[in-house]
């Protein structure tokens, strides 16, 4: 089973579509966020989808129900598989999103300021996603402790999507954890050869996990 979600998050157009084509065999889905589309424009989730895999439309979308669901209809239009979204805006919020497509929930975040203001408040998040069913929730590689927490308290059928591995310090260890996919960025598009580092990756996951 393919695990690996990329982060494709460069401006360029050209260089998206050729780090697409050099790691796709080894990819679940790509993940696109603001940089790319606002460097390249919308029309590159389309231009994505030919590669055949689930895109991911990381929006963290964070808004009234009404501007949630705006936001949602364009992105499922233009071909967006999922769509990440805040879930501390509330449930109207996220229900709303959910009326457009598939939603995967932020219940925690990788970086250190995720202890601030979002990690008090994982348990809440959890228990909204038990109750809303989206597809899926990101929580983060860089502290696999809280992804077996939040495994633990999650209905089995939603799926744990993992940023953080590689640049901010994760490994693929956190599927052990019981993450189901891992969400990779810069080890990937910034390396030399971005086909070679995803087949590596990939190994590695076939090998340990
Ligand atoms: P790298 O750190 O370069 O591997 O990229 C990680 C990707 O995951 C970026 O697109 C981030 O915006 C995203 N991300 C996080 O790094 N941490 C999070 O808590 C959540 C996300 C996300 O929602 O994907």
């Amino acid at each position: 089973m393919k695990r690996i979600i990329l982060a494709l998050d460069v401006y360029d157009r050209e260089e998206a579509i050729r780090i697409a084509e050099e790691t796709k065999e080894y990819l679940w889905g790509i993940k696109v966020n603001w940089p790319l589309i606002l460097g390249s424009g919308l029309g590159i989730i389309g231009e994505l989808k030919k590669f055949g895999l689930p895109i991911i439309a990381d929006f963290k979308v964070a808004d009234i129900p009404n501007t949630n669901r705006l936001i949602a209809k364009k992105t499922f239009e233009v071909g967006a598989d999922y769509i990440i979204a805040h879930a501390f805006v509330g449930r109207d919020s996220i229900k709303a999103i959910q009326e457009e497509g598939e939603v995967i929930l932020v219940v925690e975040m990788s970086h250190p300021g995720a202890r601030e203001f979002i990690q008090p408040n994982t348990d809440r998040f959890i228990e909204m996603a038990n109750e809303l069913k989206p597809f899926g929730v990101i929580a983060p590689a860089t502290r696999p402790e809280r992804v077996r927490y939040i495994r633990e308290r999650l209905n089995r059928e939603i799926k744990i999507l993992t940023p953080g591995v590689g640049a901010q310090g994760g490994s693929v260890e956190v599927l052990k954890a019981g993450a189901d996919y891992i969400i990779v960025g810069r080890s990937i598009y910034k390396s030399k050869n971005p086909g070679e580092s995803a087949r590596r990756i990939a190994e590695e996951i076939e090998n340990g996990v």
